[in-house]
């Protein structure tokens, strides 16, 4: 490990114990969550602080890197950013890292998970058997993955392991992004309404974001169709959830498998009381594996811009800036 640099660090949230341990014997860390008075906490060490290990989705916001005038590197745990005001830094030279790359065939196997959950109804097949219903009859039987074709919306490095997935269960898939991928041989759809109508799974995978609230609303939802699964693993607030809701009521759409929701961890009692939604608490990640190698990315990068190397996983909209 890295010997002891002179830098303060905010770390505003706690994050994985191992983590901490080791930002504990780089840099001064300073652990906002654990203070009485956080807003005393701030004044007293904002004029010092040049870091921020942001995680547990920790919000860092525009108004907080105000308060930070010696502010440079701000690394965020998970691959999403949409927590962190990435515009600001980067007009402010400010550099933020994510984590992307080491959580991708992990993400994408929960994807493919809730999908064969949802579509397959496991989980409540599951509860069926528990609940000793078996004793009585078979589960009735369910609809199926054979026959259907998926749609991707947004084909990132995600998006395309869960494209590999599908196809390998013989799910043809078609996508949506900002932009017509010129070396991806699958059929592209200029707008969400229109991939949504031309599939019958639609995974989402965008990031998060102004740019991406509320996509997948009732237009797209209708355009699903009453065969319709919907996938989320990506935020929850790309999906309009109250017309979600609306839809899985009244069979607009079939069903849906979630992992991600607009006010974690709070869920609505709508979706929890509706049997076609299949619901996990945001765990695309959840590994003990993967969220090591997340974590010692947030080191690693930390390590980097604190010895003067670029760090290794900046974002696209901020700066390479080293210490
Ligand atoms: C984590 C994620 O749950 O990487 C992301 O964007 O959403 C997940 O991997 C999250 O980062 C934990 O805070």
């Amino acid at each position: 490990m890295a010997s002891h640099f002179d830098i303060d660090l905010l770390m505003p949230a706690p994050m994985m114990p191992f983590v901490m341990e080791r930002l504990d014997q780089a840099f001064r860390v300073h652990k906002l969550w654990l203070a009485a008075d956080g807003d005393a906490l701030l004044a007293e060490v904002s004029s010092r602080i040049r870091a921020i290990a942001a995680g547990g989705g920790a919000a860092v916001t525009a108004d907080l890197m105000r308060r930070l005038p010696r502010l440079e590197c701000v690394a965020g745990f998970g691959v999403g950013y949409d927590s962190i005001d990435v515009q600001w830094a980067g007009a402010h030279g400010i550099t933020v890292t994510n984590t992307p790359d080491v959580l991708t065939e992990e993400v994408a196997d929960t994807a493919l998970a809730l999908t064969l959950m949802a579509v397959r109804r496991l989980p409540q097949a599951e509860r069926y058997l528990r609940a000793g219903n078996w004793l009585e009859r078979p589960f009735a039987l369910t609809p199926t993955l054979r026959g259907r074709t998926a749609g991707i919306l947004g084909l990132g490095r995600i998006g395309k392991a869960i494209a590999r997935r599908l196809a390998a269960c013989g799910v043809p898939v078609h996508y949506h992004g900002r932009h017509r991928q010129e070396d991806v041989d699958l059929p592209y759809h200029a707008t969400p309404v229109d991939l949504a109508r031309a599939v019958d799974v639609l995974v989402v995978v965008t990031p998060g974001g102004v740019e991406t609230r509320g996509m997948v609303d009732a237009a797209v939802l209708k355009a699903l169709g009453p065969n319709g699964v919907l996938i989320n693993i990506a935020r929850g607030t790309v999906v309009d959830e109250d017309a979600l809701i609306a839809a899985l009521r009244d069979g607009t759409i079939l069903g849906a498998g979630l992992d991600v929701f607009a006010h974690e961890p709070q869920v609505p009692q709508a979706l929890l009381d509706l049997d076609n939604a299949v619901l996990l608490p945001h765990v695309g990640s959840a590994t003990t594996y993967t969220r090591q190698a997340m974590g010692q990315l947030v080191v690693d990068n930390l390590v980097a811009w604190a010895q003067g190397r670029p760090v290794l996983t900046p974002v696209p909209e901020t700066p390479i800036k080293v210490a």
